[in-house]
């Protein structure tokens, strides 16, 4: 059983726990109003002051490294660290400044060398020798003591101490994020572009709710901006996803690997060759996407057809009616003009014509027909995959279709579902129920 208890004097905090175990135990720790440690007291034999709160996690990648990093996060981090350091020196880790480094040994005289940095008194890192067993060892006496250890993906899904959900959520999306656009969304709202607007728009509603005459409007475009950005936003972690298809030997595998710069996908000049989904993530300018090569489309009541590419061309059918973005590839030496013209459109479709390096005439016509074909909210691309012509304005296709508007810098951006659906629940509670927006908006935070 574990009793906490936070006392506030003269702007000291004061924090205790007891913890009933084999032994009852009792600690106490100060705090002054910016965090700093002050003083510790133990008044039992064992002590674990919310070490439950306090995280452990090894930063760096498994491995005979040269070196590791650990980092100690939580109220006990000091406590905690300092059950096992020895430091070279008479200064302990609670008397050094932040960014201070202390040099000493792990558990004892004769315990391993090593050097921590106090980054704050909520948190550590321990640099030690890069081996698995060295780490272990550090961790597991942490642990020991009744510290959590958590995974560093797990890490930044924890909210540590002080921290809003926003930001927890931030790291965490952080440490997934794939591509340079993504990162730097993400350290916006870290920094607190969400929380910020998020807060705006409550003090705006709690004022309206004096005023009777309210400016509910404005509100309600800001949360609709907010959920506007959510179209990126929460594609940061889970790319888009892009789908190549078309019939069979148009192509397909080809442009697949042109716009990934290497043999990605199977290529033959045997219809067919491609059977099942072959995918792969990249990045296009600075954007993550999950692009899928499929089977070539043709009649599956065909005679001879096989059961294998029979179930190719269902998986392929599944794809495409999930894709993010259908890339429909089509071959400048076997499509007519007039198939062209007939052709359904899908809004917003993206079409490669391909293979146009082996008929410039007719890669030329379909150019002249695309320029009719924007009206339809469609794109039609000229690529050669051997020539690597229109590679490039492809790429910018496929990011332009899913990127039409990139946040602006630093502005809010709402990245997760349940951001999403709290702002949606609370732009529907308006313009009736002011105080139940401004609950559910605060729920966010
Ligand atoms: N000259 C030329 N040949 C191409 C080009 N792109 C593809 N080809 C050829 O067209 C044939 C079919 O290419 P694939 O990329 O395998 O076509 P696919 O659409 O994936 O075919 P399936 O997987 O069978 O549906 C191969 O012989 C390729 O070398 C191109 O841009 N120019
Ligand atoms: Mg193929």
């Amino acid at each position: 059983m574990t009793t906490m208890l936070m006392l506030q004097v003269k702007g000291i905090s004061c924090m205790a726990e007891r913890l009933q175990n084999e032994e009852d135990s009792f600690q106490t720790g100060l705090y002054n109003n910016k965090s700093e440690f002050l003083w510790s007291s133990t008044g039992g034999s064992l002590v674990r002051q919310s070490m439950q709160e306090t995280i452990v996690t090894l930063l760096t990648a498994a491995g005979r490294g040269a070196l590791a990093v650990i980092a100690v996060q939580g109220l006990s981090a000091i406590v905690a660290a300092e059950r096992f350091f020895v430091p070279r020196g008479h200064a302990s880790l609670r008397d050094r400044v932040d960014g201070a480094l202390a040099y000493g040994r792990w558990g004892g005289e004769r315990g391993e060398q090593l050097l921590i940095v106090r980054r704050s008194v909520e948190s550590l890192e321990i640099h030690c020798h890069g081996g698995l067993a060295a780490c272990e060892a550090i961790v597991r006496d942490l642990e020991s003591i009744g510290c959590q250890r958590i995974a560093w993906q797990e890490r930044r899904s924890v909210s540590i101490h002080g921290s809003s959900r926003i930001e927890a959520e931030a790291l965490h999306a952080i440490s997934k994020a794939g591509g340079i656009h993504a990162a730097k969304i993400l350290a916006w709202q870290l920094s607190g572009a969400l929380e910020k607007e998020i807060q705006s728009i409550v003090a705006l509603l709690q004022d309206s709710l004096q005023v009777v005459e309210n400016d509910l409007d404005l509100v309600r475009a800001r949360l609709n901006q907010l959920l506007e950005s959510s179209h990126v936003g929460c594609r940061l972690v889970t790319p888009w996803r892009i789908v190549l298809s078309g019939e069979v030997n148009v192509g397909k595998s080809s442009l697949m690997n042109a716009m990934a710069g290497y043999s990605r996908s199977i290529v033959s000049e045997q219809p067919g060759t491609t059977r099942d989904l072959v995918e792969m993530r990249v990045v296009f300018d600075g954007w993550e996407f999950d692009v899928c090569d499929t089977a070539g489309e043709r009649l599956t009541s065909r005679v001879g057809i096989s059961s294998v590419e029979k179930e190719g061309i269902e998986r392929a059918t599944t794809a495409v009616a999930n894709a993010d973005l259908v890339l429909r590839v089509i071959d400048s030496k076997t499509f007519s003009t007039q198939e062209f013209l007939q052709m359904e459109f899908a809004s917003g479709q993206l079409i490669a014509v391909s293979k146009i390096d082996l008929d410039q005439e007719q890669g030329e016509n379909l150019r002249i027909l695309q320029e009719s074909y924007p009206k339809k909210n469609s794109k039609v691309v000229c690529t050669s995959a051997t020539s690597g012509a229109g590679i490039t304005e492809l790429i910018g296709a496929i990011v332009s279709a899913c990127v039409p508007l990139p946040p602006r810098i630093g502005s809010p951006v709402v990245f997760t579902n349940r951001q999403l659906e709290l702002i949606s629940k609370a732009a529907s509670q308006l313009p009736t129920n002011v105080e139940e927006a401004i609950g559910t908006l605060r729920e966010v935070l």
